[in-house]
């Protein structure tokens, strides 16, 4: 119903969050930055080969991961709300799932349910939780294999696949508030029963318009767009501190805070000001550590924000 979107439409300003095993590698292969291609997908652009890129799971103890120190600055920020990455093309999951071993739980050293951490921190902190989900995935045999573009059909093996993975999403974390679907190029069908599943599960979670095929509560623009024409949907504009990249990448150039914060604040102002919502992103580092550079523009756009925090 309106009611239930317009509370979630209530919230203009939200942290989206890049973790998972390229947070390790960090936009750097065999030495070399890679320079082609967002960090995040370092295994397509960079690594090539998906057992040395799994092998960064023995890596992975997320050891200053805390989903309390995300949160507390997201609020710090003026942020109502947290979008994580529970799966990205990668196909690793950050959730304890009974799909694949190749989640943080079972298949790490860290042995930790991130997901459910995050839920969690947010509940208790009266913060709006979402989630990113990736529809292709690179690791899944029975995928269509990784390719030079990410807008590959879904057979249907990974379809149920992501069914039982969506499944398992909203019925272990309480509430969900956006199922922040991504890529893929899905039939008719496959869009149909996994936003029909969605609603069946949270009625109010609100679905993204990647999950394609005009099944969608939301559109999403591309990087730091806005429209022009109004919108028959709602509408949110994701965006990153360097449109390079969302996932880390230790060798960007950060330059100045100062510089950084006025540019989101703009893009903020231009968003929330045409009726859009602003998703901005942060990418913490391998040991899921929150990047000083980032810590320093959310808490700066957070002090700005105060005297009209009641508006946003
Ligand atoms: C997708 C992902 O491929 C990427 O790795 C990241 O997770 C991002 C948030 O989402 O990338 C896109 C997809 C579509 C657009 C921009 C980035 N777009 O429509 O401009």
């Amino acid at each position: 119903s309106f009611s239930l979107k317009a509370d979630w439409w209530g919230d203009k300003y939200s942290m989206f969050v890049h973790y998972g095993l390229y947070s390790i590698p960090a936009g750097v292969w065999n030495g070399n930055p890679v320079k082609e291609g967002y960090s995040e997908q370092i295994l397509t652009f960079g690594i090539g080969f998906s057992d040395w890129y799994e092998a960064y799971t023995r890596e992975f103890d997320a050891k200053n991961f805390d989903a309390e120190d995300i949160v507390a600055l997201a609020k710090k920020a003026g942020m109502r709300s947290v979008v994580m990455t529970a799966k990205h093309h990668d196909g690793f999951c950050l959730f304890h799932t009974q799909t694949t071993s190749y989640n943080s739980f079972d298949g790490t050293p860290a042995r930790r349910d991130l997901i459910g951490e995050l839920a969690e921190a947010c509940h208790r902190n009266g913060l709006g939780f979402g989630i990113y989900f990736s529809l292709i995935d690179w690791h899944f045999p029975a995928a269509v294999p990784f390719s030079s573009h990410n807008a590959d059909p879904i057979t249907p093996a990974h379809h149920e696949y992501n069914m039982a993975q969506v499944t398992e999403l909203l019925t272990k974390y309480g509430a969900v508030d956006e199922l922040w679907f991504d890529m893929g190029s899905l039939l008719p069908a496959q869009s149909e029963e996994l936003y029909r599943l969605v609603h069946k599960l949270q009625p109010k979670c609100m679905v993204s318009g990647r999950l394609g095929n005009d099944y969608a509560d939301f559109c999403v623009m591309p990087d730091n767009q806005f429209p022009d024409y109004d919108m028959i949907l709602p509408w949110q504009t994701a965006a990153s501190i360097f449109p390079e990249t969302w996932g880390y990448r230790s060798w960007q150039e950060r330059g100045e805070v100062s510089t950084k914060v006025n540019e989101k604040l703009e893009d903020l102002v231009n968003v929330v000001s045409r009726g859009g919502k602003y998703l901005l992103n942060i990418g913490p580092m391998g040991d899921g550590g929150i990047v000083p550079f980032e810590y320093e523009v959310l808490s700066a756009i957070g002090k700005e924000l105060e005297p009209i925090s009641e508006a946003i």
